[in-house]
């Protein structure tokens, strides 16, 4: 038999979307080649990278979920029986009904999960069929990005304000802040967009803990930095600059809140500028080069030195990451790059930026599938929903809680689709484990999964998606949306696998909302919706209808570079105000000012030492996210586990302290509990610091010691004050030999 080529694509939550083709011979697929259209830098193939690549390793993986299962022995020991669709759609729908009864709908919770993004896939089916049934607990805020969804739209009015990356050539510097887009792509041709800025001259300075891919293959300098201390380094960047006059004066006097006491809303109390903060006058600290060289470990001379060459080059970009702010007080990151971005005078101009991270996506999402509104009016930060479970009925705004006073009830019923973040990717397993495992708390648990993962081990009842390889659907790629790929089905549904889609259709039927939930629709025009929802925003060059789009595989739009964030407010700023309190950039916040928590959420971003675990764990503790896999999807993949092999990373100096050889198997602990891996020891990390990349499977063996590695046995469940984000690169540990064990 010939081969036949499919055009389908990988849009698993890695913020990529890449080409691939699928090469079926007697209906397998045998090879998977990439994206070969003309390649231009005004529209780059959207090639795939490994994991991609590697894809047939995943698909057809013996351990791949073929058929419905329930529940046998006590919860979360992962002793499954294989049962019918029938007895378990069944189950399900029972469950749902009889849950909601007895406790409302809010006590149903879809958990946070980005395994399945596209079109038809994850979690927008089933929050259409629950809000057809009268709604469930919704989250907000997500594990990525918490603190810059919260603070960024208090300080500048809106989250949209990326520069597209036609406009990086036009920047003399780039600060890449905790950012490592080499590794975490942050849209498929990032890292390539960034080396055409630099082929343009653009000079690029990447500050990060680790000698990163990116460092590596684009920087002109690595600045090491330690973890937590980052707007230590802002607010003594901003001591030089004020001090040396090179801030940008009549910017801040037109477009801020706050910067000096001259510009402080009626009311507050003198001292309480972000200026005063700078210089000690309120608490007698001037947040000199000097004061923050220990802090930062970055000596004081090259913070002087940075900071006037920031000034120097205007226009300057700071992007930064969202690392920095998935950490103990991430808050104040995200306001202090804004402030630094402020300071000087950088936002709104071609070659800028906001100092806010991410992208403004160039198509709003697009519509095909819609969950609908949901009656039930409350929503808990994504990262709290342990406590929810555990303490559901306490909870008060001051938790994050929103829409209403209280909830009716603790969370009872979870449906878990496309996510392991019911243990795995959520901090502290053995906590969530021992919440999971008691059926008087969460009282049914359905798992929608590709693999056993190790929260699907948690689940009564599971039930096996198909891939987007056995099912047709669409995707658009993040962060500026400028492209549709069409994932086409290139094999028959594995075993007894379904589309997420169909498994939501058939519970809507036995549930009685099966006509209102397809709406007349088959899945293919859902698609059709979908891809119109883009026709109709007239992108040049004009989208085609769904058909041509799958033959032609992938459409991309040209990039609209006129596109300036904030260009018209920094023009005229009294014509076009921001949608803050005061119109102008927040510097000082007003929401913060009358949350009123000064110590932990201050008003104006200030540099806040993070609690440490005392001596017994001296280790700064980070889990990125790398080549290896995307989040814990691709784990069970062992191309990627020879070419990226899981370990720890550890800095000579402290591997010599402890006696520590690389290659070593080691084990990492804290008071949370101990994990056993193989040690690297490398000075791509700087000292003082570990690294565990997160997404490896817990694996706890009968005495609960983790014997793969999954870094979040060891961070916490401790939110952000103010967002209520995720903290989980707030970690400390040691490590230790096991010989001495
Ligand atoms: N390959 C791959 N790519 C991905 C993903 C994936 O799982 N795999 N996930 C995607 C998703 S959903 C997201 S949200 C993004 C995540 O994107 P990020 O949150 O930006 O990614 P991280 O890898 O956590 O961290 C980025 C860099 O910040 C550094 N860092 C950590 N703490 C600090 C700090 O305190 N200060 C400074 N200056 N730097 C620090 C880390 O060493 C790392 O190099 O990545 C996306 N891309
Ligand atoms: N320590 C630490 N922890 C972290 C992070 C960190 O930086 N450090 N990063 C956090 C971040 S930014 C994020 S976004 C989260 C990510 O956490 P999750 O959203 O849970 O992502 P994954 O771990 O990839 O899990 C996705 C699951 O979806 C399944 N899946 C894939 N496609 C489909 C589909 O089409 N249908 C169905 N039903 N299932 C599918 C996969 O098999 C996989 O089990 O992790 C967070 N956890
Ligand atoms: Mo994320």
């Amino acid at each position: 038999m010939p081969r036949a080529q499919i055009n389908t694509g990988c849009a698993h939550n890695c913020n990529g979307s890449c080409v691939l083709i699928a090469h079926v011979q007697d209906s397998r697929i045998v090879q998977f080649t990439t994206d070969e259209r003309p390649d231009s830098p005004a529209d780059p193939q959207l090639r795939a990278c490994l994991r991609g690549r590697a894809y047939r390793r995943r698909l057809y993986h013996p351990d791949r979920l073929m058929y419905p299962l329930r529940r046998v022995g006590p919860r979360g020991k992962g002793h499954f029986e294989r049962i019918t669709w029938d007895e378990a759609l069944d189950a399900v729908a029972g469950e749902l009904r009889r849950v909601i009864a007895a406790y409302g709908n809010a006590a149903v919770y879809l958990q946070y999960g980005s395994g399945g993004l596209a079109q038809l896939m994850g979690a927008t089916p089933v929050a259409r069929l629950l809000n057809l049934l009268g709604g469930y607990l919704e989250w907000y805020g997500t594990y990525s990005a918490a603190c810059v969804e919260a603070a960024v739209p208090i300080t500048l009015g809106t989250r949209v304000c990326g520069h597209p990356p036609t406009d990086w050539p036009n920047s003399k510097l780039i600060l890449l802040w905790g950012h490592n887009p080499a590794e975490t792509t942050f849209g498929t041709n990032t890292p390539y967009l960034l080396r055409l800025a630099r082929q343009a001259g653009t000079r690029i300075i990447v500050i990060d803990p680790r000698y990163t891919p990116t460092a590596i293959a684009l920087a002109d300098e690595w600045l090491p930095i330690r973890p937590g201390t980052d707007v230590a380094l802002i607010s003594a960047l901003a001591y030089v600059l004020i001090t040396e006059g090179l801030h940008d004066q009549p910017f801040l006097d037109r477009c801020c809140l706050g910067f000096d006491q001259a510009h402080l809303p009626p009311g507050v109390p003198a001292g309480s500028s972000y200026r005063a903060y700078v210089l000690g006058e309120c608490d007698g600290v001037p947040k000199t080069p000097a004061w923050a060289a220990p802090i930062t470990r970055i000596p004081a001379e090259r913070i002087a030195r940075l900071a006037r060459e920031i000034a120097a080059a205007k226009p300057m970009a700071l992007l930064p990451g969202y690392a920095p702010q998935r950490r103990a007080y991430g808050e104040q990151f995200v306001r202090a790059c804004i402030a630094l971005a402020a300071l000087t005078g950088n936002i709104g101009l071609p070659g800028g930026s906001s100092g806010a991270p991410g992208a403004a996506p160039q198509f709003t999402p697009l519509a095909g599938l819609e969950a609908g509104p949901n009656p039930v009016p409350y929503r808990i930060p994504a990262f709290r929903w342990t406590d929810a479970v555990e303490r559901g009925t306490e909870l008060t705004s001051r938790d994050g809680l929103r829409g209403g006073e209280r909830l009716p009830s603790d969370i009872k019923f979870i449906y878990n689709v496309a996510s392991n973040t019911l243990i795995n990717q959520h901090a502290d397993c053995h906590r969530t484990a021992r919440l999971l495992r008691d059926p008087a708390r969460v009282e049914f648990i359905v798992v929608q999964d590709q693999f056993l993962t190790p929260s699907a081990r948690f689940a009564d009842v599971i039930l096996p998606a198909v891939t987007w390889l056995e099912m047709s659907t669409v995707y658009q790629l993040e962060p500026w949306g400028h492209a549709l790929v069409a994932l086409n089905q290139a094999i028959a549904p594995l075993g007894e696998c379904r589309s997420d889609y169909a498994i939501c259709a058939d519970l809507a039927d036995r549930l009685g909302v099966g006509e209102a939930y397809r709406a007349g629709h088959t899945e293919a025009d859902w698609l059709r919706d979908a891809v119109r929802s883009v026709q109709a925003r007239a992108p040049r060059p004009a989208c085609p209808d769904y058909e041509t789009l799958r033959e032609q595989g992938v459409y991309t739009a040209q990039w609209e570079p006129s596109v300036i964030p904030f260009a018209d407010f920094r023009a005229d700023p009294e014509a076009h105000p921001l949608n803050t309190p005061s119109g102008k950039i927040e510097i000082f916040s007003t929401v913060l000012w009358e949350w009123g928590d000064p110590a932990r959420v201050p008003a104006v971003p200030q540099y806040i030492p993070e609690p440490d675990d005392g001596p017994r764990y001296p280790l700064q503790l980070l889990g990125p996210h790398t080549f290896r896999r995307t989040h814990s999807t691709l784990e069970e993949v062992d191309w990627l586990e020879e070419a990226f092999p899981h370990h720890v990373a550890l800095n000579p100096a402290d591997a010599a302290e402890r006696g520590i050889a690389d290659g070593e198997t080691v084990r990492v602990f804290n008071s949370r509990g101990v994990i056993v891996l193989p040690c690297r020891v490398t000075p791509l990390v700087m000292p003082g610091v570990v690294v565990v990349p997160q997404g490896a499977w817990w694996t706890p063996d009968e005495t609960g010691i983790d014997r793969r590695g999954c870094v979040n046995v060891l961070t916490s469940q401790q939110a952000t004050p103010w967002a209520n984000g995720s903290a989980q690169h707030s970690a400390w540990v040691e490590v230790g030999r096991l010989v001495d064990w």
